[in-house]
């Protein structure tokens, strides 16, 4: 019976599509906002520092609707992310994968994130991005400066990207929506 109704869960989730609150994080000058909008508008924008937040709704992926919240990342401001945790449904992470000298200080502010009660249980995805840039670290490499493998009670992913072509970024969120949806799931069981 039980694999009746999730099945029965299933079909109408795929049938009317969902939604789900994507919070967009990462130190300062990671590509957080050059991530957004080349999902948004397929392109490269010029981007400013983000100082306070960006929110945008992206192409459905998989059938689940994207509102994605790009919050500023410069020291003084990450106080801030807090307030944007509730009813998060998943988060991405967005790392700079050439600059190794900021990996520790992101593996804290990662590592705060995910420490939140509001966060509890929330998948994520780590964006090694910039892979176009030379010394780049591999996605792989990155899970590990991150101490990935140690975290505990929430699904992870980590997917080499380069928010300025594009490239990785569809299959890094394909990731997410499937964590998201088991998450959803869990969640109204
Ligand atoms: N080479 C390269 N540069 C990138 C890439 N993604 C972003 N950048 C550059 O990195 C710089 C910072 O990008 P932003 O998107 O503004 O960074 P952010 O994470 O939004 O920064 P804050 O708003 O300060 O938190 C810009 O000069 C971007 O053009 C990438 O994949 N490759
Ligand atoms: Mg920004």
């Amino acid at each position: 019976m039980g694999g009746l109704l999730s099945s029965l869960y299933q079909t109408l989730m795929n049938f009317s599509g969902t939604n789900a609150r994507i919070l967009l994080l990462g130190l300062d000058a990671a590509g957080k906002t050059t991530l957004l909008y080349k999902l948004k508008l397929n392109e490269t924008v010029c981007t400013i520092p983000t100082i306070g937040f960006n929110v945008e709704t992206v192409e459905p992926i998989r059938n689940v609707t994207f509102t994605v919240w790009d919050v500023g990342g410069q020291d003084k401001i990450r106080t801030l992310w807090k307030h944007y945790f509730i009813n998060t449904d998943g988060l991405v992470f967005v790392v700079d994968s050439a600059d190794p000298e900021r990996f520790v200080e992101a593996r804290t502010e990662l590592n705060a994130i995910l420490e939140n009660d509001e966060m509890r249980g929330v998948p994520f995805v780590v964006m090694a991005n910039k892979q176009d840039l030379p010394g780049a670290r591999r996605p792989m490499e990155l899970a590990e400066v991150l101490g990935l493998m140690k975290v505990k009670g929430q699904q992870w992913h980590v997917q080499g990207c380069c928010a300025a072509t594009g490239d990785g970024l569809v299959e890094g969120l394909e990731v997410l929506t499937n964590l998201v949806k088991q998450f959803q799931k869990n969640s109204s069981a």
